[in-house]
């Protein structure tokens, strides 16, 4: 699962990337219309704590990946066309991080000559909608000539035909796929196609580190939803001093926490994802399953053999782990539970499979 991040040139994209990936430099530094990409570890405190209890060899967290791409500009021709190319990579992309930029900084220049986060959004929303449009007509000329031959797709043909007609409407008139894609089925037959407009996305407001505790300049009608305020120089300063540095300087600023993680975190939920978790004293686990996995398909994430000789999966919440103080508290206590195989996981539930091969 990829996050990509994007957004006007200039407005702190890989300096936030910098932030989320701890430091990761650029693989060809310096030059700019380079797409880079990290695996990022999901901070997950459960699994802190949890390893605290065990001290097991190792302990893992969930990842994800995040991609940093170019800046976007459309202020002329041969700009546009290579914005066009730098988007296209965002197509392969679950969900998009649009950074814009608030923050005031004479020696970076601003979009356009002047610092404007809604006219920038506004701006790349229009853009997204046009570069989706440009696919859809594409399609749909394509649909036109193929519904005409005998051939045996046409009745599918004519069905996509006539979303693809759906969704040109809606993308002229500035309403991003999102809102027409309604159910699995449209979905599924969209989904190679990548559109930019039907990811689900969120907007992040790059400011000052003065500004943090100052009204976001963004609403969240104008950004289509929740955004997320923080300073990309600050989060990048932070993501390379260590543990202790790093309470330090956040009690110097004034700051109650970084941004950092609780964005990784966002993006995880964002994307539908939940954590399972597997403890022992070899190591403590977080595993990634989709939101409404079964505990069988849970189980095959670790391991196949372990899906197919499936029998139970003794589960107990997280919650209710902390709350007893232990494995032995919690099955004293009745936390523990046997669950079948079409066992809905929760977010946080610690398993031991039983399996027999
Ligand atoms: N003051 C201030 N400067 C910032 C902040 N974020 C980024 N900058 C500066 O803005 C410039 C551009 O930052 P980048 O992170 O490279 O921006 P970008 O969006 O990746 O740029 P492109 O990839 O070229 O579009 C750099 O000089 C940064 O130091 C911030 O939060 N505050
Ligand atoms: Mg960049």
């Amino acid at each position: 699962m990829q996050v990509a991040l994007t957004g006007l040139s200039q407005s702190g994209k890989s300096t936030l990337f910098r932030a989320i990936t701890e430091g990761h430099v650029h693989s060809d530094a310096g030059v700019t219309h380079h797409a880079d990409k990290a695996i990022v570890k999901v901070p997950d405190e459960r699994v802190d704590r949890l390893a605290a209890i065990y001290k097991p060899k190792k302990h893992t967290y969930a990842t994800i990946e995040f991609l940093d791409l170019p800046g976007l500009s459309f202020v002329d021709e041969p700009s546009r066309q290579e914005a066009r190319r730098t988007v296209a990579q965002a197509r392969q992309a679950a969900m998009l991080v649009v950074i814009v930029r608030a923050f005031q900084n004479d020696s970076v220049a601003s979009y356009r000559n002047r610092i404007d986060p809604a006219r920038d959004l506004e701006e790349l929303n229009t853009e997204l909608v046009l570069a989706d449009l440009e696919l859809v007509l594409n399609r749909i000329e394509r649909l036109e000539k193929q519904i005409q031959k005998p051939i045996k797709s046409v009745d599918q043909d004519k069905h996509e035909l006539a979303l693809m007609q759906r969704c040109s409407q809606a993308l002229e008139n500035m309403r991003p796929l999102r809102e027409i894609i309604q159910n699995e089925e449209e979905e599924k037959v969209v989904r190679s196609f990548g559109f930019l407009t039907l990811k689900p996305r969120r907007v992040v407001v790059n400011t000052n580190e003065d500004r943090l505790s100052a009204a976001c300049p963004l609403t969240a009608e104008q950004a289509g939803g929740e955004t997320f305020l923080l300073s990309s120089k600050l989060e990048a300063e932070l993501a390379e001093l260590d543990a202790a540095e790093r309470e330090e300087f956040l009690k110097d600023m004034g700051v109650k926490e970084i941004a950092r993680d609780r964005l990784i975190q966002m993006c995880y939920r964002t994307l539908n994802l939940i954590s399972f978790l597997t403890v022992g004293e070899d190591e403590v686990r977080a595993w990634t399953i989709p939101g409404g996995c079964h505990a069988v398909d849970a189980a095959g994430e670790i391991h196949s053999d372990i899906q197919r000789g499936f029998i139970r999966a003794e589960t107990v919440h997280y919650d209710d782990f902390m709350a007893s103080g232990d494995m032995k508290g919690a099955k004293a206590a009745g936390k523990v539970r046997l669950e079948g195989k079409t066992y809905p996981v929760r977010d946080g539930d610690i398993i031991n499979f039983r399996f027999n091969v």
